[in-house]
């Protein structure tokens, strides 16, 4: 797949690493430490083995407020600026507002990935002006209220026809089947079982022909499962990211690169040994 002019070959399961840009975490709620913590996270990252940096300024996790265009931009602008300066590598905006989309592919960003698949007003325009790939994900409801009462007829099959239309659509407005990437949004307006059903089910989303990439990081998937907090979910995170990369997940958004990385590799060698032994 191609970003701006780094091609980025999906025929192995790629590492997404998550970098975290909303203030909530700064005691000063400055962005000198924004930045410094961001450019430092990212350089970790990338030592690690992380194909791409997901850059987010909104807070999607249940429960969280809206923030407004300017925050989101003077979030994420100078993180986006400065990691271009300093590392060679692809950055994924993670936005659902037009505005900000264009303004962090014009700062160096090369991939949107949008949890409200490009439904929000302006974003198709923007993605389509912008030329670059799209993660369109699901998600049923709003971050605020989603965990509610999620509920579906067949979870794979209702998630797939959204998925499917916004394909459609995204390509009816211009934006080419190849710069498209899609995702089930684990964790968004889902049960615990719709989660494991999607997961269980994940190679069905080959259907769509596109990439798929997969997003569980320490989500409540895991904390509800396994009864732990968000620090002691590390071999959950493993776990799942595993069985994503096994199913073909072309991209997997991890927080823990380098044990994600770790279980790719095997992922990969397993693959090597078994197409080996077919010829
Ligand atoms: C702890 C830490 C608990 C983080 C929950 C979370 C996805 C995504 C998010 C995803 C794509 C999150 C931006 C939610 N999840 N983008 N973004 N796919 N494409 N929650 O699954 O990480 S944010």
């Amino acid at each position: 797949m191609q970003f701006k002019d780094k091609c980025l070959d999906l025929s192995s399961p790629r590492v997404m690493g998550i970098l975290n840009v909303t203030p909530d975490s700064f005691s000063d709620g400055g962005t000198f430490n924004m930045l410094e913590n961001g450019l430092a996270q990212t350089g970790l990252m990338l030592s690690e083995g992380a194909d791409i940096i997901d850059i987010g300024g909104e807070s999607t996790r249940p429960g969280a407020q809206d923030v407004s265009i300017q925050q989101e931009l003077d979030r994420v602008i100078p993180v986006i600026e400065s990691i271009c300066q300093r590392f060679d590598t692809i950055i994924s905006i993670d936005t659902s507002k037009a505005q900000v989309m264009t303004e962090a592919i014009n700062a160096g960003a090369s991939l949107i990935n949008d949890v409200r698949a490009l439904q929000e007003n302006g974003a198709l325009e923007a993605a389509v002006a912008a030329k670059v790939p799209v993660c369109l994900m699901h998600m049923q409801g709003q971050p605020r209220v989603m965990q509610q009462n999620p509920h579906y007829e067949d979870v794979v099959k209702d998630v797939m026809a959204f998925l499917q239309q916004r394909i459609a659509i995204c390509r009816k407005a211009g934006i080419a089947g190849e710069q498209i990437i899609v995702d089930p949004g684990f964790g968004f307006g889902k049960s615990l079982e719709h989660n494991y059903q999607m997961l269980a089910n994940f190679e069905k989303f080959h259907r769509l022909n596109v990439p798929v990439l997969a997003g569980m990081s320490r989500k409540s998937m895991l904390g509800h499962l396994l009864q732990r907090e968000i620090g002691q979910r590390l071999a959950g995170n493993v776990a799942v990211a595993t069985v994503a990369a096994q199913k073909g997940a072309q991209i997997i958004r991890v927080h823990d690169v380098k044990e994600t990385v770790d279980a790719v590799k095997i992922i990969n060698m397993i693959n090597a040994c078994r197409n080996n032994n077919e010829r």
